[in-house]
């Protein structure tokens, strides 16, 4: 059944709530504007993790590293090459490979992911065109097989963004596995700034008008289909903004 209703997690823990995105284009910016991503929710998740949890996958984090958190690059081409440019970001980053702590936080999610995969053409299918794109579009079908186990912990002190872009499918080749959905969870509360902000689609899309922000929360978790939807990490004005970020990986069935 999907979307599915809400999931408890924890006996003494709010249940999981979704909100989706959806979207008529060019609405102005209202609590109620929506984008123009015609095919896929945006799916806003709650209380996905507890805030001891998200002590402990932060702290995992940082005993890798013995605290050190290197500048975050961005991808310069398909190899997965990165460059640092702070004008274009500028936040810490480390990278912690852990497939058990991947497989955890995709556990927890499934239930958004699952269902949603599939072909074109029939009911709720159709709009699996959306996420995929042109490679959805001869009868190819896929289905998810795990979390980039290569866990992007961020952290933005104020000052610190990442502006506006959009995320890329990632190609694994050892295993042909492809990425086509990002997932990204706040680990604490941000006391000023620090949103993600998604911005409309359009070839006219205003920049300073046509988006909305998602308020960093602790626990809560965003996933959206990684082809054309822009959005950039704002500028944290007060305390510190810790994140997870990963990619959901699909293999092909067809
Ligand atoms: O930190 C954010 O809110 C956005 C991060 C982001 O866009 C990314 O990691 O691709």
């Amino acid at each position: 059944m999907w979307p599915p209703s809400p999931i408890p997690t924890h006996p003494d823990y709010p249940s999981i709530t979704a909100e989706y995105i959806t979207c008529p284009p060019h609405l102005p910016p209202t609590p109620s504007f929506t984008l123009n991503y015609p095919y896929t929710p945006f799916i806003i998740l709650s209380n996905v993790f507890t805030p001891s949890e998200c002590t402990t996958f932060l702290s995992l984090a940082t005993v890798s590293t013995n605290g050190i958190w290197d500048a975050a690059g961005v991808n310069t081409g398909p190899s997965g090459a990165q460059r640092i440019y702070k004008d274009a970001r500028d936040c810490g980053r480390i990278i912690l490979h852990d497939e058990a702590l991947a497989k955890t936080i995709l556990d927890r999610v499934r239930p958004w992911l699952e269902g949603r995969e599939g072909q074109k053409r029939s009911g709720r299918e159709e709009e699996w065109v959306g996420v995929i794109g042109a490679k959805g579009l001869n009868g190819v079908k896929w289905r998810i097989t795990r979390f980039d186990p290569a866990l992007r912990f961020l952290r933005y002190v104020p000052g610190n963004y990442f502006r506006h872009h959009c995320d890329e499918n990632k190609y694994h080749s050892a295993t042909g596995e492809l990425s086509f959905i990002t997932f990204h969870a706040y680990l604490n509360d941000v006391e000023s700034g620090g949103s993600t902000r998604v911005f409309a689609e359009s070839p006219d899309m205003n920049p300073d008008t046509e988006y909305i922000d998602i308020e960093a929360k602790m626990g809560s978790v965003m996933m959206f289909q990684q082809r054309g939807v822009r959005h950039s990490g704002e500028e944290v004005k007060v305390g510190c903004k810790y994140s997870i970020r990963t990619d959901v990986l699909y293999e092909r069935l067809l």
